[in-house]
């Protein structure tokens, strides 16, 4: 793509109508959270935006971050927001190697000094210096000083980064941390996830292509507009959880007729995601979907947190209550039906502010 080259020429000259693209944008909108005003404001903005230049640094992860944004990015509209910005250095998906990449690191930070947007993936080592994890005879922990310095803003994709993720995990040989622990001095946005959802990345970069500045964030740096509200909120599965209906097995008849997983040891309720609304795979699904429970690979020290298929506490069993009230007779029933009603709001209500301090420990 031509370097002047605006969005919306660009989206024009590859074939792509303005209706696709306003109608991007107003999902983009609706996802983020914005007034349905906002779609049109979006579009303006996006459509003037030129390439920003970007610099990404993978460090201690596993290559899922990249996989992830790979995954979505060729056939979809999500895609032309990812062609808009100039991605200068990435060691996956770049064809240099070598000096001749080192060149290219140090020829965009130089040519961009102050404007670039720098992504980090993976954690940092501290351990030895950095010395556990170097690229082109340096560590990461150098090359994250240096990088971070002439960077406008730093997006810390994947747990790893936003939080040390699995290489910072009980015993942490590395002395892995996130990027937060290093950079003080930088705005910095955590997209968390193990991975993180592609959506996710290209609407955070396509805000700061629109507004020019960093969304609203959470108490862990996370944009409130997809870190907002839990899993548990928006799943599917939720009428479930409230009517007391709980598989026990990944097998049983609870399992097969979709009924909620919490008891199986979905983490839905502590986990801050957009999942359950965007899902992965160009929306086709997402793990709960899939009858598997939520494991909160967004949240700090998801992997010590204490067993993917452990339940967070024993939740309320409306119906053990239910069938008493059916002995009981048909007047009783209601009585009782009510009574627990109350009951069950009040242990779910209980459950939940237990489940909220499982994770703030
Ligand atoms: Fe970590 Fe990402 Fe999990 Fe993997 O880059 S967030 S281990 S998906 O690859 O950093």
């Amino acid at each position: 793509m031509d370097k002047g080259e605006t969005l919306l020429e660009h989206m024009e000259r590859q074939g792509m109508s303005r209706r696709t693209f306003l109608k991007y944008c107003a999902s983009l909108a609706s996802l983020m959270a914005l007034p349905p005003s906002a779609a049109a404001a979006m579009a303006e903005a996006l459509g003037k935006a030129r390439r920003p230049s970007v610099i990404w640094l993978p460090f201690q992860e596993c290559t899922g971050c990249t996989e992830s944004i790979t995954r979505s990015h060729s056939p979809s509209v999500e895609g032309l927001i990812f062609d808009m910005i100039s991605l200068d250095y990435q060691e996956t998906l770049m064809a240099a190697a070598g000096f001749q990449a080192e060149e290219a690191l140090q020829n965009a930070m130089k040519e961009n000094y102050g404007k670039y947007v720098l992504i980090i993936d993976g954690s940092v080592s501290t351990g030895m210096d950095g010395a556990y994890s170097c690229i082109g005879g340096r560590s990461n922990l150098d090359s994250l000083q240096e990088a971070a310095k002439g960077a406008a803003a730093i997006i810390a994709l994947g747990t790893c980064a936003s939080f040390g993720g699995i290489p910072k995990a009980n015993p942490n040989p590395t002395g892995a941390v996130p990027v937060s622990d290093i950079i003080k001095d930088k705005p910095i946005i955590n997209i968390s996830g193990c991975p993180p959802i592609p959506v996710v990345i290209t609407g955070v970069i396509a805000h700061y292509l629109t507004f020019g500045t960093v969304p609203e964030l959470d108490k862990h740096g996370r944009p409130k507009a997809f870190y907002g509200e839990t899993i548990h909120d928006r799943c599917y599965r939720r009428p479930f959880y409230d009517q007391g209906k709980f598989a026990k097995t990944f097998d049983d008849e609870g399992a097969r007729n979709g009924w909620c997983l919490f008891e199986l040891g979905c983490k839905g309720p502590i986990t801050y995601n957009a999942c359950a609304t965007s899902k992965w795979n160009d929306g086709t699904s997402f793990p709960i979907q899939s009858g598997h429970g939520c494991i909160g690979c967004s949240e700090p020290d998801f992997w010590d947190a204490g067993g993917f298929y452990k339940a967070l506490s024993t939740p309320a069993n409306p119906l053990k209550y239910v069938a008493a009230a059916a002995v009981a007779g048909a007047a009783a029933g209601v009585a009782v039906s009510f009574a627990n009603r109350a009951r069950k709001q009040k242990a779910k209500s209980e459950h939940e502010t237990a489940t909220t301090s499982d994770l703030e420990k």
